[in-house]
């Protein structure tokens, strides 16, 4: 629509692809094995705007369902409950913890049990960027969690 914009879009791919690939960086990328009988679990990770723009992931994606989702957790006087999160801001530098009690990665109606050893692919969609996708291996511990 507007032809500077798409100049400069031309440009940027043209002449340095490496800075349009990946400004999301995504470290500690584990997802709970699921609970005997349960076929659902969840996804956490710090995720990381490395970029100088605000980023905003949209909508997450993963190769074992269709059914992935953020979550937030609130606590209503002592019982937690989840609902949706519609998208996630990262401001240029910042970066978040998807952690147990906090957001995360919901999966749910998963075809088969997620076991440890395994590992799944989760995509982040972006808005105004290409997705960012990460290996998340599957684990029944919290071994992996760090927290600052
Ligand atoms: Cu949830």
């Amino acid at each position: 629509m507007h032809r500077p914009a798409l100049f400069l879009l031309v440009s940027v791919l043209v002449f340095s692809p490496q800075t349009w690939a990946a400004d999301l960086s995504v470290t500690n990328a584990w997802v709970r094995a699921t609970p005997p009988g349960q076929l659902m679990t969840a996804a956490y990770a710090t995720l990381q705007n490395t970029s100088n723009e605000t980023l905003v992931i949209t909508g997450v994606t993963s190769n074992v369902t269709e059914y992935t989702s953020v979550h937030e957790t609130l606590i209503d006087r002592d019982r937690a409950t989840m609902r949706p999160v519609q998208q996630l801001t990262l401001n240029a530098g910042e970066h978040t913890d998807l952690a147990p009690g906090g957001t995360h990665i919901m999966l749910m109606k998963l075809s088969e049990p997620l076991t440890d050893a395994q590992s799944i692919d989760i995509c982040f969609t972006l808005e105004n960027n290409n997705p960012v996708c990460n290996e998340f291996s599957v684990t029944k511990h919290r071994a992996s969690m760090k927290h600052h």
